[in-house]
Protein backbone atom coordinates (compact mmCIF):
# COMPACT_ATOMS: atom_id res chain seq x y z
CA UNK A 1 0.00 0.00 0.00
CA UNK A 2 1.02 3.54 -0.82
CA UNK A 3 2.36 5.29 2.23
CA UNK A 4 -0.57 7.40 3.62
CA UNK A 5 -0.71 10.86 5.11
CA UNK A 6 -4.00 10.20 7.50
CA UNK A 7 -5.92 12.93 9.42
CA UNK A 8 -7.46 11.24 12.85
CA UNK A 9 -10.81 13.03 14.17
CA UNK A 10 -12.29 11.44 16.55
CA UNK A 11 -15.95 12.21 17.38
CA UNK A 12 -17.63 12.00 20.81
CA UNK A 13 -21.15 11.62 20.47
CA UNK A 14 -23.82 8.54 22.09
CA UNK A 15 -26.71 10.92 21.53
CA UNK A 16 -27.38 9.23 18.47
CA UNK A 17 -28.72 6.57 20.26
CA UNK A 18 -29.78 5.62 23.92
CA UNK A 19 -26.99 3.65 25.48
CA UNK A 20 -24.39 6.44 27.35
CA UNK A 21 -20.54 5.35 26.90
CA UNK A 22 -19.96 5.10 23.18
CA UNK A 23 -18.49 8.70 23.43
CA UNK A 24 -15.70 7.40 24.49
CA UNK A 25 -14.92 5.08 21.77
CA UNK A 26 -12.34 7.84 20.80
CA UNK A 27 -10.18 7.51 23.64
CA UNK A 28 -10.17 4.12 23.84
CA UNK A 29 -9.41 3.47 20.03
CA UNK A 30 -6.38 5.93 20.99
CA UNK A 31 -5.97 3.77 24.24
CA UNK A 32 -5.43 0.55 22.00
CA UNK A 33 -3.12 2.27 20.18
CA UNK A 34 -3.97 3.45 16.74
CA UNK A 35 -1.37 5.91 16.10
CA UNK A 36 1.70 3.51 17.25
CA UNK A 37 -0.19 0.86 15.12
CA UNK A 38 -0.80 2.87 11.95
CA UNK A 39 2.82 4.44 12.42
CA UNK A 40 4.72 1.14 12.51
CA UNK A 41 3.22 0.04 8.76
CA UNK A 42 5.28 3.34 7.75
CA UNK A 43 1.97 5.98 7.19
CA UNK A 44 2.40 8.95 8.68
CA UNK A 45 -0.69 9.97 11.17
CA UNK A 46 -2.05 13.06 12.83
CA UNK A 47 -4.73 13.37 15.41
CA UNK A 48 -6.85 16.02 15.14
CA UNK A 49 -8.32 15.82 18.79
CA UNK A 50 -12.17 15.37 18.91
CA UNK A 51 -14.86 17.17 18.04
CA UNK A 52 -17.35 17.28 21.37
CA UNK A 53 -19.95 19.73 21.57
CA UNK A 54 -21.10 20.46 25.09
CA UNK A 55 -24.26 19.01 26.00
CA UNK A 56 -25.05 17.38 29.36
CA UNK A 57 -26.62 14.17 29.95
CA UNK A 58 -29.54 14.80 27.67
CA UNK A 59 -32.92 14.14 29.48
CA UNK A 60 -34.65 10.95 27.51
CA UNK A 61 -36.86 12.28 25.64
CA UNK A 62 -38.40 8.42 24.63
CA UNK A 63 -41.16 10.08 22.62
CA UNK A 64 -39.16 11.85 19.70
CA UNK A 65 -38.51 10.53 16.40
CA UNK A 66 -35.66 12.50 16.20
CA UNK A 67 -33.79 12.12 19.11
CA UNK A 68 -31.25 14.63 20.14
CA UNK A 69 -31.52 16.11 16.64
CA UNK A 70 -30.04 19.91 17.86
CA UNK A 71 -26.77 17.73 19.28
CA UNK A 72 -26.19 15.26 16.53
CA UNK A 73 -26.49 18.19 13.70
CA UNK A 74 -24.37 20.40 16.09
CA UNK A 75 -21.71 17.62 15.75
CA UNK A 76 -22.14 16.50 12.27
CA UNK A 77 -21.81 20.09 10.94
CA UNK A 78 -18.77 20.14 12.81
CA UNK A 79 -17.31 16.76 11.43
CA UNK A 80 -18.53 18.14 8.02
CA UNK A 81 -16.28 20.96 7.80
CA UNK A 82 -13.83 19.20 9.13
CA UNK A 83 -13.48 16.05 6.88
CA UNK A 84 -13.77 18.89 3.93
CA UNK A 85 -10.79 21.02 5.42
CA UNK A 86 -8.75 17.66 5.58
CA UNK A 87 -9.46 16.88 2.32
CA UNK A 88 -7.91 20.15 1.19
CA UNK A 89 -4.87 19.00 2.61
CA UNK A 90 -5.33 15.64 0.47
CA UNK A 91 -5.44 13.90 3.61
CA UNK A 92 -6.82 10.32 4.11
CA UNK A 93 -9.60 10.95 6.88
CA UNK A 94 -9.65 8.46 9.82
CA UNK A 95 -12.76 9.12 11.50
CA UNK A 96 -13.31 7.78 15.39
CA UNK A 97 -17.06 7.13 16.62
CA UNK A 98 -19.24 8.07 18.33
CA UNK A 99 -22.19 6.59 17.31
CA UNK A 100 -23.43 5.63 13.78
CA UNK A 101 -25.10 8.97 13.11
CA UNK A 102 -21.35 10.66 12.97
CA UNK A 103 -21.21 8.93 9.39
CA UNK A 104 -23.81 11.34 8.75
CA UNK A 105 -21.17 13.95 8.97
CA UNK A 106 -18.53 11.87 7.44
CA UNK A 107 -20.12 11.54 4.06
CA UNK A 108 -21.66 15.35 3.75
CA UNK A 109 -17.84 16.11 4.16
CA UNK A 110 -16.59 13.89 1.99
CA UNK A 111 -18.99 14.34 -0.63
CA UNK A 112 -17.76 17.69 -1.22
CA UNK A 113 -14.57 16.33 -3.37
CA UNK A 114 -15.84 12.98 -3.96
CA UNK A 115 -18.40 13.29 -6.56
CA UNK A 116 -19.05 9.34 -7.74
CA UNK A 117 -18.25 8.17 -4.44
CA UNK A 118 -18.65 3.82 -3.19
CA UNK A 119 -19.59 3.66 0.55
CA UNK A 120 -19.12 0.30 1.64
CA UNK A 121 -21.29 -0.34 4.98
CA UNK A 122 -19.27 -2.97 7.14
CA UNK A 123 -22.55 -3.73 9.45
CA UNK A 124 -25.16 -5.67 11.60
CA UNK A 125 -27.63 -3.09 10.49
CA UNK A 126 -28.78 -1.42 6.97
CA UNK A 127 -29.10 2.07 9.15
CA UNK A 128 -31.67 2.81 6.49
CA UNK A 129 -34.25 4.34 8.43
CA UNK A 130 -36.20 7.50 8.15
CA UNK A 131 -37.87 9.62 10.92
CA UNK A 132 -40.54 7.56 9.72
CA UNK A 133 -39.79 4.50 9.89
CA UNK A 134 -37.61 4.47 12.35
CA UNK A 135 -38.68 1.98 15.46
CA UNK A 136 -36.48 3.68 18.03
CA UNK A 137 -35.71 7.69 16.74
CA UNK A 138 -32.39 7.05 17.27
CA UNK A 139 -30.93 8.91 14.27
CA UNK A 140 -27.66 6.38 14.70
CA UNK A 141 -30.09 3.80 12.60
CA UNK A 142 -30.71 7.17 10.20
CA UNK A 143 -27.42 7.78 8.45
CA UNK A 144 -26.95 5.79 5.20
CA UNK A 145 -30.94 6.80 4.37
CA UNK A 146 -29.45 10.82 5.34
CA UNK A 147 -26.31 10.12 2.72
CA UNK A 148 -29.12 9.41 -0.05
CA UNK A 149 -31.22 12.27 0.86
CA UNK A 150 -34.11 10.41 2.35
CA UNK A 151 -35.10 11.29 5.68
CA UNK A 152 -35.54 14.79 7.90
CA UNK A 153 -34.12 17.66 5.20
CA UNK A 154 -32.41 19.49 8.42
CA UNK A 155 -29.97 15.97 8.25
CA UNK A 156 -30.08 15.75 4.52
CA UNK A 157 -29.04 19.42 4.13
CA UNK A 158 -26.53 19.31 6.71
CA UNK A 159 -23.61 20.45 4.60
CA UNK A 160 -23.88 22.07 1.63
CA UNK A 161 -27.05 20.33 -0.11
CA UNK A 162 -29.33 17.51 -0.77
CA UNK A 163 -28.18 13.90 -2.30
CA UNK A 164 -24.61 12.95 -1.40
CA UNK A 165 -24.14 9.52 -2.06
CA UNK A 166 -25.81 7.43 -4.99
CA UNK A 167 -27.98 4.27 -4.07
CA UNK A 168 -26.35 2.09 -6.71
CA UNK A 169 -23.01 3.08 -5.18
CA UNK A 170 -24.05 1.65 -1.45
CA UNK A 171 -22.69 -1.86 -1.06
CA UNK A 172 -24.05 -2.91 3.10
CA UNK A 173 -21.65 -6.13 3.92
CA UNK A 174 -22.48 -8.08 6.94
CA UNK A 175 -26.46 -7.04 8.25
CA UNK A 176 -28.54 -9.84 10.26
CA UNK A 177 -31.01 -6.92 11.57
CA UNK A 178 -33.12 -4.59 8.94
CA UNK A 179 -36.32 -3.44 9.78
CA UNK A 180 -39.20 -3.49 7.93
CA UNK A 181 -38.82 0.44 6.34
CA UNK A 182 -35.49 -0.26 5.55
CA UNK A 183 -35.94 -3.78 3.36
CA UNK A 184 -38.86 -1.74 1.52
CA UNK A 185 -35.84 0.96 0.52
CA UNK A 186 -33.37 -1.83 -0.24
CA UNK A 187 -36.05 -3.29 -2.60
CA UNK A 188 -37.07 0.02 -4.24
CA UNK A 189 -33.37 1.46 -4.62
CA UNK A 190 -31.50 -1.81 -5.58
CA UNK A 191 -29.36 -1.15 -2.98
CA UNK A 192 -26.96 -4.08 -3.13
CA UNK A 193 -26.73 -6.00 0.55
CA UNK A 194 -24.58 -9.37 1.35
CA UNK A 195 -26.31 -10.33 4.67
CA UNK A 196 -24.72 -12.99 6.93
CA UNK A 197 -26.57 -15.56 4.73
CA UNK A 198 -24.83 -14.96 1.42
CA UNK A 199 -21.45 -14.31 3.51
CA UNK A 200 -22.06 -18.08 5.03
CA UNK A 201 -22.55 -19.56 1.34
CA UNK A 202 -20.05 -17.41 -0.53
CA UNK A 203 -17.25 -16.60 1.62
CA UNK A 204 -16.17 -13.31 2.80
CA UNK A 205 -13.55 -13.59 0.15
CA UNK A 206 -16.77 -13.94 -2.78
CA UNK A 207 -18.42 -11.37 -1.15
CA UNK A 208 -15.59 -8.95 -1.09
CA UNK A 209 -14.69 -9.48 -4.94
CA UNK A 210 -18.11 -9.09 -5.88
CA UNK A 211 -18.99 -5.49 -3.71
CA UNK A 212 -15.65 -4.27 -5.31
CA UNK A 213 -16.36 -5.51 -9.07
CA UNK A 214 -19.76 -3.58 -8.76
CA UNK A 215 -18.36 -0.35 -7.39
CA UNK A 216 -15.67 -0.16 -10.20
CA UNK A 217 -18.40 -0.86 -12.73
CA UNK A 218 -19.54 1.94 -11.50
CA UNK A 219 -16.24 4.19 -12.26
CA UNK A 220 -16.36 5.32 -8.58
CA UNK A 221 -13.84 8.24 -7.99
CA UNK A 222 -13.63 6.91 -4.06
CA UNK A 223 -14.38 4.58 -1.82
CA UNK A 224 -15.60 4.66 1.63
CA UNK A 225 -15.20 2.39 4.64
CA UNK A 226 -17.70 2.57 7.25
CA UNK A 227 -17.14 0.18 10.06
CA UNK A 228 -19.42 -0.41 12.81
CA UNK A 229 -18.33 -2.69 15.02
CA UNK A 230 -21.23 -3.92 15.74
CA UNK A 231 -21.08 -6.32 12.30
CA UNK A 232 -18.55 -8.80 13.84
CA UNK A 233 -20.10 -11.50 15.98
CA UNK A 234 -20.22 -9.99 19.97
CA UNK A 235 -17.99 -12.72 20.81
CA UNK A 236 -15.33 -10.48 19.46
CA UNK A 237 -16.92 -7.19 19.81
CA UNK A 238 -19.01 -6.74 23.22
CA UNK A 239 -18.19 -3.45 23.56
CA UNK A 240 -21.12 -2.42 20.99
CA UNK A 241 -24.28 -0.13 21.79
CA UNK A 242 -26.79 -2.78 19.70
CA UNK A 243 -24.72 -6.64 19.62
CA UNK A 244 -26.40 -8.88 17.46
CA UNK A 245 -25.67 -12.76 17.72
CA UNK A 246 -24.60 -14.54 14.22
CA UNK A 247 -21.87 -11.82 13.36
CA UNK A 248 -18.91 -11.99 11.29
CA UNK A 249 -15.53 -13.34 12.62
CA UNK A 250 -12.45 -11.92 13.78
CA UNK A 251 -10.84 -13.42 10.85
CA UNK A 252 -13.19 -13.25 8.02
CA UNK A 253 -12.82 -9.37 9.30
CA UNK A 254 -9.30 -8.91 8.72
CA UNK A 255 -9.58 -10.97 5.39
CA UNK A 256 -12.40 -8.27 4.08
CA UNK A 257 -9.83 -5.52 5.01
CA UNK A 258 -6.66 -7.37 3.50
CA UNK A 259 -8.89 -7.53 0.61
CA UNK A 260 -9.90 -3.70 0.51
CA UNK A 261 -6.24 -2.89 1.26
CA UNK A 262 -4.94 -5.19 -2.27
CA UNK A 263 -7.87 -3.49 -4.01
CA UNK A 264 -6.25 0.66 -3.26
CA UNK A 265 -9.73 1.93 -3.56
CA UNK A 266 -10.30 3.27 -0.21
CA UNK A 267 -9.84 6.67 0.24
CA UNK A 268 -11.34 7.12 3.50
CA UNK A 269 -12.61 4.90 6.49
CA UNK A 270 -14.85 5.21 10.10
CA UNK A 271 -14.73 2.99 13.13
CA UNK A 272 -18.09 3.34 14.47
CA UNK A 273 -20.18 2.35 17.71
CA UNK A 274 -16.68 1.15 20.39
CA UNK A 275 -18.49 1.40 24.22
CA UNK A 276 -15.77 0.81 26.38
CA UNK A 277 -18.80 0.92 29.34
CA UNK A 278 -20.03 -2.45 27.58
CA UNK A 279 -17.34 -3.58 26.53
CA UNK A 280 -14.57 -5.89 28.62
CA UNK A 281 -11.17 -4.59 29.48
CA UNK A 282 -11.53 -2.44 26.25
CA UNK A 283 -11.43 -5.68 23.48
CA UNK A 284 -13.62 -4.13 21.17
CA UNK A 285 -11.21 -0.66 20.43
CA UNK A 286 -8.07 -3.39 20.26
CA UNK A 287 -10.68 -5.34 17.44
CA UNK A 288 -11.20 -2.16 15.53
CA UNK A 289 -6.73 -1.33 15.73
CA UNK A 290 -6.18 -4.33 14.76
CA UNK A 291 -8.40 -4.22 11.48
CA UNK A 292 -7.27 -0.74 11.23
CA UNK A 293 -3.85 -2.31 10.86
CA UNK A 294 -5.31 -5.07 8.06
CA UNK A 295 -6.83 -2.15 6.31
CA UNK A 296 -3.68 0.04 6.43
CA UNK A 297 -1.32 -2.80 4.96
CA UNK A 298 0.15 -4.74 7.96
CA UNK A 299 1.25 -8.46 6.70
CA UNK A 300 1.27 -10.68 8.65
CA UNK A 301 4.28 -12.01 6.97
N1 LIG B 1 -32.61 -0.51 13.04
C1 LIG B 1 -32.67 -0.15 14.45
C2 LIG B 1 -33.07 1.33 14.59
O1 LIG B 1 -33.11 2.01 13.58
O2 LIG B 1 -33.32 1.78 15.70
C3 LIG B 1 -31.32 -0.38 15.12
C4 LIG B 1 -30.26 0.53 14.56
C5 LIG B 1 -28.88 0.22 15.12
C6 LIG B 1 -27.89 1.16 14.45
C7 LIG B 1 -26.50 0.74 14.72
C8 LIG B 1 -25.45 1.69 14.34
O3 LIG B 1 -25.80 0.40 13.61
MN1 LIG C 1 -20.34 15.71 26.81
MN1 LIG D 1 -24.35 1.18 12.08
MN1 LIG E 1 -24.85 -1.57 13.59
Amino acid sequence: MKKLSISMIGVSLDLGQSRRGVDMGPSAIRYAGVVDRVEAIGHQITDEGDIHINAGLQAENSDSKLKNLKEVLETNKKLAEKVESVLKEDKFPLILGGDHSIAIGTLAGLSTKYKNMGVIWYDAHADLNTDETSPSGNIHGMPLAVSIGRGDERLVNLHRDGQKIKPQNIVIIGARSIDSGERLLIKELGIQVYTMHEIDKYGMTTVMQKALQHLEGNQVDGVHLSLDLDALDPLYTPGVGTPVPGGVSYRESHLAMEILEESGLITSAEFVEVNPILDERNKTADVAVALMGSLFGEKLL
